[in-house]
């Protein structure tokens, strides 16, 4: 095997060196003198696949680095480490797990054998059989206890099991149900489920329990909190198999908590919480947007994993925007990354995908166990435009820090205000536009005369006025917001942030720091409920623990 990536034992390679031999001549260049240099920079660094357009020649970036950085993800194996994964191999190595989430919206191959077992037969079973009972909920065939249908969906997960399908349902509300409300509680704090009880109604809610181990602590304690509410208000225990339902890997632990196993939609252990969307994790978006666009979000994701698969790298989006991202942090040590897309619906995009990369790769061991020599994972932040023009853009425009920026643009809209549209896109442009392009002294003195600017007023505000520019972004534009340009949006992000994890050598399928997480608070929670005394913890954390016990008293 090629062990040619960032880090193999500690040493720098020769396919990294020689990326970094571009860093000061393309550093001293700004990006719209590139467009100067390379003339048909725009059609040479645009690239269109599965429905989407990417722009990226707003970046400090040239050609033959360009290259240089392709030849960089081939020297570290990307294509036989993306081919082992479709395949089914091991590549979750800490967890000893393969790693299928592209196997669920696998529509076209007829098998997939991993382990002596077709995959895509149980896939395919699972899915018929959720689309079989969101049909009934959609319908109003299935009704609740009383006998009325559902009008409320509630769906109670955390992590991966919560902010794909929450960010799906969000995105793709133009199509939803008419009927269905949908609700998502993952915080243990009581607000989160609190809330939602407030709203709805016994008789017409389903609860979907979602989680693959069915040990979460928050899921658990907010699924009893919702199972005592509903027999509260009147529902029995026979009443619970009509309004709850459970999703998991854990037959078993659903069968303790009271749910019919015959209410619970199975998954499997190679799908990964934060890769789960596509699978009966996703049970509230087929309720929401129905069994036929459920399907063309897969479709669309499909449509990304067979570029991604068949491309070659250097016209592979996942790739390209991998590689890209590779520069920046690497080469020119952004920390962080903004995404922000231009469509109120995709609001939860952001949180998605902080999850999907910084649970991924940010990680500091190699897949060798050695400690990185180089810096992963980035910060991922993001809201929707044109909001974020109101407040954080300015760092972006004038602030000290390099942000590399994503925009996301859907080209025509799911609504009918196309005045609204207009101005939406022409902000989104402009951004991308004015952070590169800037506004130099000798420009901003130009305005300022022209509106009859005293100079000593002049020399005192050109420089606070003007704008250095050469502020990186690509631009991806959807047809429009839809289930297959979503879908194949996520997709390419799974991908860059595979592509990414290759290249920083790392295990981007685990998540020791969340299982972290999972632990810590039960030892506080036994001394919050005065089963043990604070004698193990540090001293900081005791003070805080004596003093909300005896604000409590
Ligand atoms: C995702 C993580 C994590 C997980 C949640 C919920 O990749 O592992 O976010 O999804 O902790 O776990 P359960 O689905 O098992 O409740």
């Amino acid at each position: 095997m090629n062990t040619d990536s960032a880090n193999s034992g500690g040493r720098r390679t020769v396919a990294w060196q020689a990326v970094q031999d571009h860093v000061a001549r393309v550093s001293a260049t700004p990006i719209r003198r590139w467009f100067e240099l390379e003339p048909r920079r725009f059609e040479a660094m645009s690239l269109e696949a599965a429905g989407l357009f990417v722009d990226f020649s707003k970046n400090r970036i040239d050609a033959p680095t360009l290259q240089k950085l392709i030849d960089l993800a081939r020297a570290s194996d990307v294509e036989n480490r993306r081919d082992a994964m479709f395949v089914g191999e091991r590549i979750n190595i800490t967890e000893n797990r393969s790693v299928l989430h592209t196997a669920l919206r696998n529509l076209t191959q007829p098998e997939l054998i991993v382990g002596g077992v077709n995959v895509l037969a149980d896939i395919r079973q699972v899915r018929q059989q959720m689309f079989a009972f969101a049909e009934r909920v959609r319908s109003g065939d299935w009704l609740g206890h009383s006998g009325k249908p559902v009008t409320d969906v509630v769906n109670i997960g955390i992590g991966g099991s919560d902010l794909g399908p929450r960010m799906v349902c969000e995105a793709l509300k133009s199509f939803a149900h008419p009927r269905l409300r949908m609700h998502f509680v993952a915080n243990i704090d009581g607000d989160a489920l609190a809330d939602v009880l407030k709203s709805v109604d016994p008789e017409r809610t389903l609860f979907i329990v979602a989680s693959k181990t069915f040990t979460t602590i928050e899921t658990l304690t907010n699924a009893h909190s919702a199972r005592r509410w509903f027999l509260d208000k009147g529902g029995s225990e026979k009443d619970i198999a009509r309004h709850f339902v459970a999703v998991s890997t854990n037959r078993d632990a659903v069968a303790g908590f009271g749910i019919d196993p015959a209410n619970m939609f199975p998954f499997w252990d190679w799908v990964g919480g934060r890769y789960s969307l596509w699978s009966s994790i996703g049970l509230s978006i087929v309720l929401c947007i129905g069994p036929a666009q459920f399907e063309e979000l897969l479709r669309g994701a499909e449509a990304m994993d067979k570029h991604f698969r068949s491309a070659p790298l250097e016209a592979n989006m996942p790739v390209i925007m991998a590689m890209i991202g590779v520069w920046y942090r690497n080469f020119l040590d952004a920390s962080s990354i903004a995404v922000l897309p231009y469509a109120e619906h995709l609001h939860r995009l952001p949180a998605y995908l902080q999850q999907l990369d910084m649970e991924s790769n940010g990680k500091s061991v190699t897949r060798d166990g050695a400690r990185v020599n180089h810096s992963t994972g980035p910060i991922v932040w993001g809201e929707p435009g044109t909001n974020g023009q109101h407040a954080f853009f300015q760092l972006l425009h004038q602030g000290s820090e390099l942000v590399p920026i994503d925009f996301i643009l859907p080209v025509e809209p799911t609504h009918g205000l196309s005045a609204h549209h207009q101005l939406l896109v022409a902000n989104c442009l402009a951004q991308g536009s004015a952070l590169m392009n800037g506004k130099s002294l000798d420009e901003v003195r130009a305005e300022l005369v022209a509106k009859g600017v005293a100079n000593t007023e002049i020399d005192r505000l050109a420089l606070h006025r003007s704008f250095e520019g050469n502020r990186p972004s690509n631009t991806l534009l959807l047809n429009r917001l839809d289930a297959a340009s979503l879908g194949a949006l996520i997709a390419l992000y799974e991908h860059k942030v595979f592509v990414q994890g290759v290249i920083w050598n790392v295990n981007s399928f685990d998540q020791w720091g969340v299982e972290l997480g999972k632990v810590v608070a039960t030892d506080i929670g036994d001394i919050l409920a005065g089963r043990s005394a604070a004698t193990n913890l540090d001293p900081s954390t005791q003070g805080l623990v004596a003093r909300i016990l005896a604000k409590g008293k």
